[in-house]
């Protein structure tokens, strides 16, 4: 949208009316139905609380407020350092239950693009609960990757994979797709079992994901096997709960 347009939909000329509530109040339902109907687009970033107040000519107190109900409405998200944008939209995806696919393809016959970002791998000691999952024998290394992962840019889940270290020698090797690695070693799981539970994002993970800390997540362990029945792969995903939907088809 040009600069001029925005002026004009800012200016009071287009919000302001007599006896119909606090001006901030006011304000924000405009601002609220030009994005709801798509006149501000997704991502679009809004002029700085100090521009809108000179333009609108309305103090700065009254434009904050506004952009507060905004904020809390989850209409407008609030960027350090960068300013003030219409929010994403995210498209609910569906996820079929009952196929053993990665992310990477997930995503691919969506038509969307994926991309993974790498936020710690390394091999390491492997905690209790890998040693279960993964049936290690004492004093073997775990192979551990962290990945945040993106549709469209947009981030979607963070994933933690455990594997045997003969199985991933070098964890480092996975930049985007671990299947992908996995095939070139003919270690991809051809079956697995997945558990999937109510969460709620922790602070970190709200942070990773650009959601809010308490935002409703879901949480999905898949454990990996091989053909021979051995374990390869415990990965925990945490996806943002506003755009998974998981779907299973059942057959009598
Ligand atoms: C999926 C799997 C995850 C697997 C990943 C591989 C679920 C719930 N999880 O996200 O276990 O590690 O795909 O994807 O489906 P990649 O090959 O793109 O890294």
């Amino acid at each position: 949208m040009r600069a001029a347009d925005m002026d004009e939909m800012i200016k009071q000329e287009a919000w302001l009316r007599a006896n119909a509530g606090p001006r901030y109040l006011q304000f924000s339902r405009h601002l609220s139905q030009l994005i709801k109907s798509g006149v501000l687009a997704a991502e679009a970033s809004l002029p700085s609380e100090r521009e809108m107040a000179q333009i609108s000519d309305m103090s700065r107190v009254t434009i904050r407020k506004a952009i507060e109900v905004l904020v809390a409405d989850k209409l407008v998200v609030q960027r350090r350092g960068s300013g003030t944008f219409v929010a994403p939209r995210i498209q609910k995806l569906e996820h079929s239950l009952s196929r053993l696919t990665s992310f990477t393809e997930d995503m691919l016959r969506r038509g969307k693009s994926s991309s993974s970002e790498v936020i710690a791998s390394g091999l390491f000691t492997p905690s209790p609960e890998e040693i279960v999952a993964l049936g290690l024998r004492s004093g073997e290394l775990v192979a551990r990757i962290e990945r945040l992962r993106r549709a469209d840019g947009v981030p979607l889940a963070i994933e933690r994979s455990s594997l045997p270290r003969d199985i991933l020698p070098d964890p480092s090797v996975v930049t985007t797709s671990l299947y992908d690695v996995l095939d070139k070693t003919n270690c991809r799981p051809e079956r697995a079992i997945q558990r999937i539970s109510a969460s709620l994002l922790s602070d970190e993970n709200a942070r990773l994901l650009e959601a809010e800390t308490g935002a409703p997540a879901l949480k999905i362990a898949r454990t990996g096997y091989l053909p021979t029945g051995r374990v390869i792969e415990f990965t925990t995903g945490i996806y943002r709960g506003d755009a998974y939907d998981f779907v299973a088809e059942l057959q009598t």
